[in-house]
């Protein structure tokens, strides 16, 4: 019977005691309880599968990354299973015979949870529950339990369970009878009845936290509109979780923010003031890092804060030089920028750990512009601040500038000094934040606010 310790158990799980086996997912209905059990470590056993033209090492590689994102969670890997196919069963998502496989590997190493690298639908997980007789979750599931365990600010857990609520509603379902899948119309049980009052309650809880969340980035945006209005850069740190972002961040600006050999030890952003070598202050904002098949209701939930990237004048992209595939973290990385329109924000590229390179060469690729550096040791820093300055210089400045209706001209010439970011007009004329370099800040500083 799965259920954790000390919190109520769910209507919905209370019929479950047809399950076997202790993992933390057959009761659903509990508005944060994790996917994995945290009272015991589970056995897990792992499934990848590679699609046709997809790299068999690229499982392996996402494979081991998930076992890291298992012990993360506190969980131990028992054994793992890879399956090469043409395209997902739509049903069982691996094919029938290696389901088989699973279930034999799952007993003879007594797991209580099967993970697949892959993101599962709520049928192909009802299915393999049914055949294997324990939990089967995905990825997604794993990472949302490390996000719920990590989140420690108000605005990080509400954004934590808003993901896993958003996960969860279409997981829902009854514990022990399965006719949801059999029946349909016409055949709903008393069981539905309460999955229907389960729904809702998680529906309500959903619009609730929507609207907190709302409060919490209306405030920050305030917030933000002020820092611009003084004209102050920022910079955003960005980069593949575990890269070394929060101990760049330290060392930089002489903080004590957490940094951990974990995956996703950072979640909220700490925004720190930096002088670079030139005099020039700026804002250097440590953000929550990125992973292959970053779930999209993180993504979505954690959208406010990941603004800060968005609006950054400049990204430090920091990769681990050290790390088995740092060509793949700077593609994940820049996939999840661009999911969060931050993908036009100027980069510099930063490799980091070269203190553990013992000699080997930096795969620097395409990009001669990258800095490399170490938190550890300080090598590099000063190349990095300075290629930092020379970044902002050239991207410019956010100013807010008024312009009166009368003055049309003014209006063109902005636009065509730098980029216009928003217009608004009030009594005094048009109100534009645009990004000017130095050289048109200047010319046009009769018209610059603040
Ligand atoms: N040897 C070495 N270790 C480093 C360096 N930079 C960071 N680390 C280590 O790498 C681990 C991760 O560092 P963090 O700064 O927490 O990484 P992060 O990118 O902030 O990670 P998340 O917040 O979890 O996404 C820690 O154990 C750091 O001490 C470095 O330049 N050299
Ligand atoms: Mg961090």
């Amino acid at each position: 019977m799965a259920e954790t310790g000390n919190r109520p158990q769910s209507p919905a799980g209370r019929d479950a005691e047809a399950e076997t086996h202790r993992g933390g997912f057959g009761t659903h209905g509990g508005e944060s309880e994790a996917f994995i059990e945290r009272t015991f470590r589970e056995k897990i056993v792992l499934v990848g599968v590679t699609l046709d033209g997809a790299d068999p090492a690229r499982t392996d590689a996402a494979l081991d990354e998930l076992a890291q994102l298992i012990d993360t969670a506190g969980a131990d890997e028992m054994g793992r299973l890879v399956q090469r196919r043409r395209a997902p069963d739509p049903s069982t998502y691996i094919g029938k015979g290696k389901v088989d496989e699973i279930l034999e590997l799952c007993e003879e190493v007594d797991a209580d949870t099967v993970v697949f690298d892959d993101e599962l639908s709520p049928a192909q997980q009802f299915n393999l529950e049914k055949i294997l007789g324990r939990t089967a979750i995905d990825r997604t599931a794993v990472i949302l339990d490390i996000f719920a365990q990590n989140a420690s600010s108000q605005e990080g857990k509400a954004q934590v369970e808003l993901a896993q609520l958003r996960y969860r509603l279409p997981r829902l379902r009854r514990g022990r009878a399965f006719s949801q899948q059999a029946g349909g119309i016409g055949t709903r049980g008393p069981g539905e009845t309460q999955l229907e009052v389960d729904r809702r309650r998680i529906q309500r809880r959903i619009h609730k936290l929507e609207a907190q969340l709302r409060d919490i980035a209306k405030n920050r945006s305030v917030q933000s509109r002020s820092r611009r209005r003084s004209a102050q850069s920022t910079v955003a740190i960005v980069g593949y979780t575990n890269a070394g972002k929060s101990r760049l961040l330290n060392l930089l600006t002489d903080s004590e923010v957490l940094v951990q050999n974990r995956l996703f030890a950072t979640l909220d952003a700490a925004t720190r003031r930096l002088e670079l070598p030139g005099g020039e202050r700026v804002l250097l904002t440590d953000t929550v890092g990125f992973i292959q098949k970053l779930p999209h209701q993180l993504v979505e939930a954690f959208r406010s804060t990941l603004n800060v990237v968005a609006e950054a004048d400049l990204l430090l992209h920091v990769v681990d030089a050290s790390g088995p595939d740092p060509d793949a973290h700077i593609a994940a990385v820049r996939q999840v920028l661009r999911e969060i329109g931050a993908g036009a924000v100027p980069e510099l590229l930063v490799y980091n750990k070269c203190d553990l390179l013992a000699g080997r060469d930096i795969p620097l690729g395409a990009d001669k512009d990258a800095i490399v550096v170490s938190a550890a040791t300080g090598e590099g820093t000063d190349k990095l601040l300075a290629a930092m300055a020379d970044e902002l210089r050239s991207s410019g400045l956010i100013v807010e500038l008024v312009v009166p209706y009368a003055r049309g001209e003014v209006l063109a010439a902005i636009q065509r000094a730098g980029h216009v970011l928003a217009t608004d007009s009030d009594e005094n004329g048009y109100r534009i934040q645009a990004r000017l370099d130095e050289a048109s800040a200047a010319r046009l500083s009769e018209w610059v606010v603040g």
